[in-house]
């Protein structure tokens, strides 16, 4: 029996770890992964005992980008018919929050799906790059928006025209890496954030979420209405109440995500 392209792992409470496994390919991406982590990305949004995500790959690749054989003889209407873009909208809807580690390469599809992601780790030899010009193509699972959004347009411009690939410190460098850690240090460094953030406050780590990414696309004035609103909501909330008593009888709160 084969191994499944896509493993779900618990490496700590409150934690949930998702690895793509196709390492003979280098991670890309096809359908089945795709469909795979829109599954259980979405499965997760809905388990109360998971509070935070990791996304990772393997040493040499995260992902190199969307499968290019299983797509080279494909034709426009049945890439319409294969609803990528509605795995990347799933992928990209999880309310909870969902961190990149990234080892190796991180191209095309693969530099994109961890854009959809919240927080990026990576390794200090990790490739970045969008090289879907150089196979006659361009980033179609957001790459041309969030990279502009992340970096500014005219590294985005770079990055895009010239396919070349980037090192994680140019990366790092220029806003796209959250954290620059050694290889050997990634998935441990991103699992220990994610049981620091499981530990919070649910219901604020979700707000968090949705009015950074909202607020985003928004005016100023009603990104800021939106955030007054979330902050507003939260009163109404036990963890409120628990994390501010804990501060003022001095002990550690116990949030519940209620
Ligand atoms: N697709 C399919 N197979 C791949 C891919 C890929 N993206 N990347 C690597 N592989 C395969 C190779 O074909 C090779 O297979 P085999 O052993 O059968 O020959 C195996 O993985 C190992 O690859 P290499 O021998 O090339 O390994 P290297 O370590 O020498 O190089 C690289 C690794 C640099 C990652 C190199 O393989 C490479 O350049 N890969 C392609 C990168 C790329 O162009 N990515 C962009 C793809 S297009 C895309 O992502 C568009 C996304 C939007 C889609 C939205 C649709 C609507």
């Amino acid at each position: 029996m084969t191994a499944p392209v896509v493993l779900l792992e618990r490496p700590a409470e409150g934690v949930a770890l998702i690895r793509i496994n196709r390492p003979d390919a280098r991670n890309a991406l096809n359908m089945e992964v795709r469909k795979l982590l829109a599954q259980h990305l979405t499965e997760l949004a809905d388990d109360a005992a998971t509070r935070c995500i990791v996304l990772t790959g393997n040493d040499k690749s995260f992902a190199a980008g969307a499968d290019i054989k299983e797509m080279a003889g494909a034709g426009p209407i049945e890439m319409i018919q294969r609803g990528t873009h509605k795995l990347w909208r799933m992928i990209a809807a999880c309310p909870k929050p969902v961190i990149a580690a990234i080892n190796g390469f991180a191209l095309g599809g693969g530099c994109e799906l961890a854009m959809t992601c919240d927080i990026i780790i990576a390794g200090e030899s990790a490739r970045f790059g969008q090289p879907e010009v150089k196979i006659g193509i361009i980033p179609g699972g957001g790459g041309t928006q969030r990279l502009t959004r992340a970096v500014g347009k005219y590294k985005a411009m770079k990055i895009c025209l010239t396919g070349e690939l980037f090192s994680a410190r140019e990366a790092f460098d220029m806003g796209l890496v959250s954290e620059l850690v050694p290889d050997a240090e990634v998935e441990k460094r991103a699992v220990g954030m994610a049981q620091q953030i499981a530990a919070l406050a649910p219901l604020a780590v979700q707000q968090i979420k949705e009015v950074l990414l909202a607020g985003q696309d928004a005016s100023l004035d009603a990104a800021l209405r939106l955030e007054t609103k979330a902050i507003q909501v939260l009163f109404a909330s036990q963890d409120q109440k628990e994390g501010m008593a804990a501060f003022i009888e001095k002990r550690k709160p116990k949030f519940q995500g209620k």
